[in-house]
């Protein structure tokens, strides 16, 4: 035991920058070789010429300073254009031509991309409010938030993210990616996996099928798969290890959405088509939802910069930003429209409620949580019983609301409740709706006209129809989400593991760092399993948003500890927590599970058509930096995961651990 003890402490002491050293350099053979033979390429891309920002000290910590309120216009981030690339994209990497080293495209001639994109990472300035000088940024096509790709299923896309982050910067952000499309079906590949980060000058393809999750088991159907896995709102963003929060609070994140005959982008009656408000950015509106606190306004420099809130010891923020502006408005017409509510984070969640001009509550119709329709839709209201939308960091929760129950004139105000307020300006303006004081506003929304464009139908009773829960194939695998007490902040989050259920000891144990090199379980392609996330950390300490790569889930039970243990709850102690309709499997599908802590989440899920690396993480974007991420993998025979549980155990023997798969699991 003191051998183990003194192993992982060597193991936690290694720094978040010296793990992005580690990977680059124990991925030699797959990843630092090619980076070698092509770095030459860097030159290809000619660097920004926007200055780079020079950053307030971080401490004190300062104000941001002052804004108005509602004078700025929603920002509708702009669609994203397909174009041609050169060179064409090809199925193995094209790594003499500037590509960073991958493995080739799964079922690449089965989903030929019929639409292709480029979208360079760059330095840009944004101008977050019109009391504000622009502010430096790093963007998709140097644009926050980012182009939003517009596609439709049966359609593959590859999208090529080319690096063109400056070498070196002033920022807090690191210049290297990986890019994740949160969360479509993608082969490994193209999921921008953690530790497949590439460098400045090179570009990566991700290559979208844009087909359900099923295509082997629906071979027949076009668009391919099972339709009722659809999912409809995404977001893309950089996923670099132990950096993920640093660069997505510099700007690298943008929406992609996916239609079909049920949610096409159009309102009229089509076959199949549920009619819900479609018309994007027009009666179909992303809400990019973010915080951030900013630096005093430099004459000199001429820019407004953001002060830096993640990483080691973060202080809070005091802004709430909408679509990249600071409490903006958006001019609505009395009719419906949907709203794609995405919290991009870094590490709070947004607790939303709506507002008419009295300061009474007015209903949100959830359609769609984590880009899922629901069964049946459910209002977020003062009676429904669920009054407030938890919007976790990535979740994505879609509403429909209702204008026309306003006058024209009258403004209503999306309302943020559980975060301290933010700084507007000083003294504090009036509350603008009785209840409603002016530093919890996201945005306002002025109803100014009737509808123009004609209202849609009333929303349907039921939206859409689930696949079966498949039986599960094994017994359920179970993950601990552990804060660890007593490390450095910044190295202090860990995920456990055990395949035996009900084995706490396996859970105070196993808390390894995340490693793009470790593999802590392995599935096989074609198969079910349950799985448990346990957040055995005393109640006080952090919800964890977890997200699971690749597969949507369904929550079939939440549970909390009525005698809370840190050492896990005894079953005796456990007992059901209601969960609101857009979270319970009877009526959600979700990716983000959040899992407070003594609550326990059983889960299912299938792992279908593609193999390859893939990660459990907390969404909390400093949470996952601070190493709570693993990595699990879906291998395509029986054979090879036998091979590959046994050689899980092997290499947990050799740490001094006990093996985690027994006989009977090893396949
Ligand atoms: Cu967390």
């Amino acid at each position: 035991m003191p051998k183990k003890l003194k192993k992982e402490k060597n193991q936690t002491a290694i720094s978040r920058r010296d793990m992005l050293k580690l990977g680059a350099a124990a991925g030699a053979a797959t990843i630092l070789g090619p980076t070698i033979l092509t770095s030459r390429k860097s030159t290809v891309y000619a660097q920004g010429t926007v200055a780079e920002p020079v950053l307030c000290p971080p401490t004190p910590v300062p104000q941001s300073p002052p804004h108005t309120p509602f004078v700025d216009n929603l920002p509708i981030p702009s669609p994203a254009v397909p174009q041609l690339l050169s060179p064409a994209p090809t199925e193995t990497a094209n790594t003499l031509n500037g590509e960073a080293a991958r493995d080739p495209h799964q079922r690449w001639a089965e989903f030929t991309p019929a639409v292709t994109y480029q979208l360079e990472l760059k330095a840009g300035t944004h101008q977050f409010h019109r009391d504000y000088l622009p502010t430096y940024i790093w963007g998709f096509n140097g644009q926050y938030p980012g182009p939003t790709i517009l596609n439709a299923y049966g359609v593959p896309s590859l999208v090529r993210f080319k690096n063109s982050l400056p070498t070196t910067t002033t920022s807090f952000g690191t210049n290297k990616t990986t890019v994740h499309l949160h969360n479509a079906h993608t082969a490994s590949e193209s999921d921008g996996f953690a530790g497949d980060f590439f460098n400045t000058g090179l570009f990566k393809d991700n290559h979208y099928a844009n087909a359900y999750a099923g295509i082997d088991a629906f071979p027949g159907n076009f668009p391919k798969g099972d339709s009722r896995e659809a999912q409809f709102t995404m977001w893309y963003h950089d996923h670099l290890m132990a950096e993920t929060a640093n660069n997505n609070y510099l700007g690298l994140n943008g929406t992609y959405l996916l239609y079909n005959d049920k949610c096409p982008p159009w309102e009229f009656s089509s076959p199949g088509s549920i009619r819900l408000p479609a018309y994007y950015g027009v009666t179909d509106i992303p809400l990019f939802l973010a915080q951030k606190r900013f630096c005093a306004t430099n004459a000199t420099t001429g820019r407004t910069e953001a002060f830096q809130v993640v990483g080691a010891a973060a202080p809070s923020t005091d802004k709430f930003i909408v679509n990249g502006k600071i409490q903006p408005k958006l001019e609505v017409r009395r009719r419906k429209y949907r709203f794609r509510i995405i919290n991009t984070g870094v590490v709070l969640p947004f607790t939303l409620s709506l507002h008419g001009p009295d300061g009474v509550q007015k209903p949100m119709t959830v359609v769609a949580s984590d880009g899922n329709l629901l069964l049946t839709p459910a209002d977020c209201s003062a009676t429904s019983g669920f009054p407030l939308l938890d919007v976790n960091v990535s979740s994505r929760m879609d509403v429909v609301i209702d204008f026309s129950q306003f006058s024209v004139g009258q403004s209503v105000y999306l309302k943020e409740n559980t975060q301290t307020p933010q700084f507007v300006s000083s003294p504090t303006p009036p509350d603008p709706a009785p209840g409603v004081p002016i530093g919890t506003v996201m945005m306002r929304f002025d109803v100014v006209g009737n509808a123009v464009i004609p209202d849609t139908p009333p929303i349907p009773s039921t939206l859409t129809d689930f696949p079966p829960i498949p039986a599960a194939s094994s017994p359920p695998f179970e993950w601990g989400f552990r804060f660890i007490p007593g490390q450095a902040d910044g190295n202090n989050f860990r995920v456990s593991h055990s395949a035996i259920p009900e084995d706490n000891a396996s859970h105070v144990a196993t808390f390894l760092p995340f490693d793009p090199f470790r593999v802590d379980h392995a599935v096989l392609k074609g198969s079910t399993e349950e799985w448990i996330i346990r957040n055995d950390t005393l109640a006080g300490n952090w919800l964890h948003p977890v997200h699971i790569h690749f597969e949507e889930g369904r929550i079939l039970e939440r549970t909390v500890c009525t005698v809370p243990s840190a050492t896990g709850c005894l079953p005796a102690n456990r007992t059901p927590v209601t969960m609101p309709p857009w979270e319970n499997g009877n009526n959600a599908r979700r990716d983000v599970y959040p899992v407070p802590g003594q609550h326990r989440l059983k889960i299912r899920l299938a792992f279908r058509d593609f193999v390859g690396r893939y990660l459990i993480h907390c969404h909390n974007m400093n949470h996952e930096d601070a190493f709570m991420m693993v990595r699990w993998d879906i291998v395509e025979s029986m054979a090879e995961l036998r091979q590959r549980r046994e050689q899980i155990n092997a290499e947990r023997i050799a740490r001094g651990e006990a093996p985690l798969y027994r006989k009977e699991d090893l396949g």
